[in-house]
């Protein structure tokens, strides 16, 4: 499938989705939010992919929702409900993926990050959920999950004074995992998206799982989900093989079965 706004590279097993309209810092159009969408889903599809990098290229992640397009918009015209459809699918990929983020990450640039599993940080990454600058308020989980990461008070200030955070505190708060300089970002999400790539698939799809069952449920409720997983797994042929090659002293070799 070819796109309008996003590009689109395979390099092995990692599939990488810039997002590609730079003269509007990448604003969330709903062309983009489509495109983006549809990617990660082939890509998701893809037997030969094994985690995805979601990224803005080098001078700006996505400075939020295309507020041109959603100016005049009402809340059930077409385009918007249609956009946050397509968003809503976002979150339900089943391969990692990592947020590659440089520069503005803002409203639902910010809110796209954290729908990703990973977040590397340039030095030039600002997080923020500018919404209320608007009139508005996040409405893809920026007062959701950015609460459960890094608590009330943080959530509050963001949301509420609008104020943006540069990425040391982001890693300080647990928001990025790690904070490197702009020419090494992406070496960087594709060192760690070949780490994982590298791992068993099944075992990897069923962490990702259960990881996010951890934000969404009650502890009891998690540990079962986790449990039957873990029971799941052992009918797996790459967990009898993660474990005849480590008695046996050599590298494991993992068909996603
Ligand atoms: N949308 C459209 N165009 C944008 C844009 C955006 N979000 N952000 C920047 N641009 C455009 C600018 O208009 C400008 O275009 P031209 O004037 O050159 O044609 C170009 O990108 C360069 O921007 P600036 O000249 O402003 O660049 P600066 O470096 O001076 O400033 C900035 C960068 C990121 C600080 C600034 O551009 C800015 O504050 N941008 C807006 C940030 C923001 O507020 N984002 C939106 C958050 S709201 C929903 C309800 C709510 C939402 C969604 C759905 N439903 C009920 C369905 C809200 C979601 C949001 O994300």
């Amino acid at each position: 499938m070819s796109y309008e706004n996003i590009l689109v590279d395979k390099s092995g097993a990692i599939g990488i989705v810039t997002l590609n309209r730079p003269q509007q810092l990448n604003a969330l159009s709903y062309g983009l939010v489509k495109d983006t969408a549809l990617a990660l889903e082939e890509l998701d599809r893809d037997p030969e992919i094994r985690v995805m990098i979601v990224t803005g290229g080098e001078k700006v992640f996505a400075a939020g929702a295309d507020i041109k397009e959603m100016a005049d918009a009402g809340a059930f015209d077409e385009r918007v409900q249609g956009r946050l459809a397509y968003r809503d699918r976002i979150n339900k990929i089943t391969k990692p993926m990592i947020a590659a983020v440089s520069g503005y990450a803002l409203g639902g640039g910010c809110e796209l990050a954290l729908s990703c599993d990973i977040i590397i940080a340039s030095e030039t990454a600002r997080f923020g959920q500018p919404e209320i600058n608007l009139g508005t308020i996040p409405g893809s989980g920026g007062t959701q999950r950015l609460t459960r990461l890094v608590g009330k008070y943080r959530a509050m200030e963001m949301v509420l004074a609008g104020d943006f955070i540069e990425a040391d505190e982001a890693k300080r708060l647990g928001l990025a995992n790690k904070v490197v300089p702009v020419e090494s970002l992406m070496d960087e999400a594709k060192k760690l998206a070949q780490k994982i790539a590298a791992k068993p698939p099944l075992a990897v799809k069923f962490a990702k799982e259960s990881i996010q069952k951890a934000l969404n449920t009650p502890l009891d409720e998690g540990l079962e989900f986790e449990r039957k997983s873990f029971y799941l797994l052992f009918s797996s042929e790459d967990r009898r093989e993660g474990m005849k090659a480590f008695l046996e002293k050599r590298k494991p070799e993992f068909k996603g079965k």
